[in-house]
């Protein structure tokens, strides 16, 4: 769809986003006995900053995608389950499923056996910016390849609208789309009516230049749960407003949203990273910077024309 050129830095940037906003917004998730155990191992022994089960996933899916070349539901599900560790925080309904298919059940049957419908979390909205780096010369195999990717653990319609929504968000940033063109993009593609309502507010905001309101005002509008629903609309709002902000402003604007606040400065970091390349992050001791670094320059190399 769109031939600029782009640059390795800016598909590290967005990966090392997503795990910094992981991990920064990892100690103000969930309620008290949360975050108790995260202060006690939300560090690694060298004092790095550990991330959470988005991070995990979407370091899962870029390795599965860079190992076969293509979406490979087999091979992701394998390793979806192989990266699994109750210390990185999964949702319920994931974890469930991850252990079935760590004990030998068919991805296709463990999807439907937490919720007959799917879930409509946001897990997989959290790992979908992997998928536009990877397909970021191809929209509609990225488009397709997103909600695909979906259904492994979240194939509810609003579980994949949501990750549709934030993978076309990195994809219009990491092109250097002007955030109206961004939201007539995501418009495009929005068939949810909530989604499409929250979608609505964002364009308001956009058009009267007034993208400054309080946390708790915002919250109230687009939410900060752990659904799809309730955090996409979020993110996105947040990357958007502070797209030419300092990452840390953006950061202290999430946390200040509270809920979900990994998953939400997750899905922001990523769309900021790929607006913004990798000088302009904080570099703070992270768990595996140089190896989200090197996957997000695979990830650009994959891209580049022979
Ligand atoms: N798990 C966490 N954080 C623990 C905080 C828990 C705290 N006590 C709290 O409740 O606030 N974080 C990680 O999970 C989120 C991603 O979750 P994912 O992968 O989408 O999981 P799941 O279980 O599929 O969905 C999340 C919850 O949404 C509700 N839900 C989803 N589909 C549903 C359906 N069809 N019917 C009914 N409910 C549905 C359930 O409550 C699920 O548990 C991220 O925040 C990640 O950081
Ligand atoms: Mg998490
Ligand atoms: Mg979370």
């Amino acid at each position: 769809m769109l031939a600029m050129k782009l640059s390795s830095d800016y598909f590290s940037a967005c990966l090392l986003g997503l795990a910094s906003g992981d991990a920064l917004g990892a100690p103000y998730e969930g309620g008290f006995l949360e975050q108790a155990l995260w202060r006690a191992i939300g560090r690694t022994r060298a004092g790095e900053r550990r991330w959470t089960d988005d991070t995990r996933m979407s370091l899962d899916l870029a390795e599965s995608l860079l190992a076969r070349g293509e979406l490979d539901l087999a091979d992701l599900a394998s390793r979806f389950a192989k990266g699994y560790a109750w210390s990185r925080g999964y949702g319920q309904g994931t974890a469930k499923i991850l252990k079935r298919i760590k004990r030998g059940q068919d991805w296709q049957l463990a999807s439907r056996s937490v919720f007959s419908q799917g879930s409509y979390g946001n897990g997989a909205a959290m790992r979908a910016p992997v998928i536009a780096l990877f397909y970021a010369r191809d929209f509609s195999a990225m488009l397709h390849a997103t909600s695909e990717s979906a259904r492994i653990t979240h194939s509810h319609p609003l579980g994949i609208e949501g990750a549709v929504l934030v993978a076309l968000a990195c994809y219009a940033l990491l092109h250097q789309l002007s955030t109206a063109d961004a939201l007539t993009l995501l418009t495009s593609h929005c068939a949810d009516p909530r989604l499409a309502g929250k979608l609505d507010f964002l364009q308001c905001f956009s058009n009267s230049g007034k993208l400054a309101d309080t946390p708790r005002f915002i919250v109230g509008k687009l939410g900060n749960g752990m659904t799809a629903e309730t955090s996409c609309l979020t993110a996105i709002y947040i990357a958007l407003r502070f797209r030419h902000s300092p990452f840390e402003e953006m950061m202290a604007f999430a946390i200040d949203c509270g809920g979900d606040v990994d998953t939400i400065a997750a899905m922001a970091g990523a769309m900021w990273g790929a607006a913004n390349g990798e000088k302009r992050l904080p570099p703070f001791l992270l768990e595996k910077r140089s190896y989200i670094r090197h996957i997000g320059q695979l990830l650009f190399d994959i891209n580049e024309p022979a």
